[in-house]
């Protein structure tokens, strides 16, 4: 069970680093890589086309702008896509949700909050949990310490 880590530009990955260290936390395998929807659409589409065939089961993408990166590899997989709008400069990523989340009825992308990396990090653990014990047994663990931190802090 791998799980693909794209995103648009390397100025991405101080908000997607959290999907890696999550990912990474869990002991899930990662196929990351860096590739703009528009700067190289090629790459992009063999990319997408042969997630599947690399053992990717879920794909999470982060772009910011008009962040077409996850509705395109959408469009190339049928494996699930979870989109990562990130924040812009000039619009404060309100820009980057609306082009992530407004997908047309056919091509879904599950998407996150602005720079919400580690739930879509969280988001595909859940998934593959359904087909893991190992997994969903971790993931209650977290959930539990979690709760747990919320529930013993002292103000
Ligand atoms: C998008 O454009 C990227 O995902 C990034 O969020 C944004 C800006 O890219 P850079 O100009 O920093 O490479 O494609």
């Amino acid at each position: 069970m791998k799980v693909g880590v794209i995103m648009g530009s390397t100025s991405d990955l101080p908000v997607m680093q959290a999907a890696l260290d999550t990912l990474e936390q869990f002991g899930v395998e990662v196929d990351k890589r860096v590739i703009s929807a528009h700067r190289a659409p090629h790459a992009l589409m063999e990319w997408a086309e042969s997630a599947q065939q690399r053992g990717i089961s879920i794909i999470i993408a982060g772009a910011g702008g008009a962040a077409h990166l996850a509705g395109v590899i959408a469009g190339l997989t049928q494996l699930p896509v979870i989109g990562v709008p990130i924040r812009s400069k000039t619009l404060d990523g309100l820009d980057s949700l609306l082009s992530i989340v407004q997908m047309p009825a056919g091509i879904p992308v599950a998407t996150v909050a602005v720079d919400g990396a580690k739930n879509a990090a969280l988001l595909a653990i859940e998934i593959l949990a359904l087909h893991s014990n190992e997994l969903a047994k971790q993931l209650s663990d977290f959930r539990r310490q979690q709760t747990e931190k919320v529930l013993n802090t002292v103000i």
